[in-house]
């Protein structure tokens, strides 16, 4: 595989009660579109993963991932590790709990240059976590220097989050977006000090039904990112978010 053809594979997500697995799927090396696209598994220790984020983690140029295990109840980074003209390894981050995780975000939240990760829960758990990641000194894959938190929580399930800088102050904020009974689409503002999450205030924009995703864009061009959100209307069944 040449770093032409990695840069160009997606990463998908297979779900399933019994069967999950986080993989990617690696373009063919060839120009023909009947050629099928192999799938490699980089995970398949737990259960019910849930949508997949990707971000440079550790800066050496290689897509990382995050996802959340929502039956598993935890999140976990993937660390890309690879040498030339071969596949690529993955160092696996488990680094806390986050029951009924729905979504996870990867965001350097206190700007100390260690990207933390911030993930959305629903079910009976509800709310938005933050997983302080070890200061850029110590050593990000290990688990027990990590720390989690609850950033918000009202009381109603939280489906997805996005990271802009609203107010232009104290680094980036956070759009959440929830769903169901008291669900709602609004930001939670960093303070001066976003260690302290006692600190964060939740400024709420709309109701909403069902978030499946929160996208930022400057749609009017004045330099400022306004926000597009789509919703569902409500069903039984939990929708995959990939
Ligand atoms: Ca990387
Ligand atoms: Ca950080
Ligand atoms: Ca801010």
């Amino acid at each position: 595989m040449t770093s032409k053809h990695l840069i160009a594979s997606m990463v998908a997500i297979a779900i399933g009660c019994s069967h999950s697995a986080v993989s990617y799927a690696e373009t063919p090396d060839t120009s023909s579109r009947s050629e099928e696209w192999k799938r490699h598994s980089i995970d398949t220790t737990s259960l019910g993963v849930d949508g997949v984020r990707s971000a440079d983690v550790n800066g050496d140029g290689l897509p990382d991932l995050v996802c959340g295990w929502e039956q598993g109840g935890v999140y976990r980074i993937y660390l890309m590790q690879r040498k030339p003209e071969s596949l690529p390894r993955w160092i696996h981050v488990d680094a806390g709990a986050a029951p009924a995780v729905e979504d996870a975000l990867l965001v350097d939240l206190d700007q100390d240059g260690a990207i933390e990760v911030v993930s959305s829960t629903e079910g009976n758990h509800r709310k938005v976590l933050v997983h302080w990641a070890p200061p850029p000194t110590k050593h990000y894959p290990d688990s027990s220097l990590w720390k989690t938190e609850t950033l918000f929580e009202n009381g109603s399930r939280w489906m997805f989050a996005v990271a802009m800088d609203v107010d232009g102050r104290h680094g980036p904020d956070v759009m959440v977006g929830g769903k169901r009974q008291g669900g709602s689409i609004g930001w939670l503002e960093s303070p001066a000090n976003p260690r302290d999450t006692n600190a964060w205030k939740f400024h709420k924009l709309t109701d909403a039904t069902w978030t499946m995703s929160i996208i930022c864009r400057d749609s009017k061009g004045d330099g400022l990112s306004s926000k597009r959100k789509r919703t569902t209307i409500p069903r039984t069944a939990t929708p995959a978010s990939v």
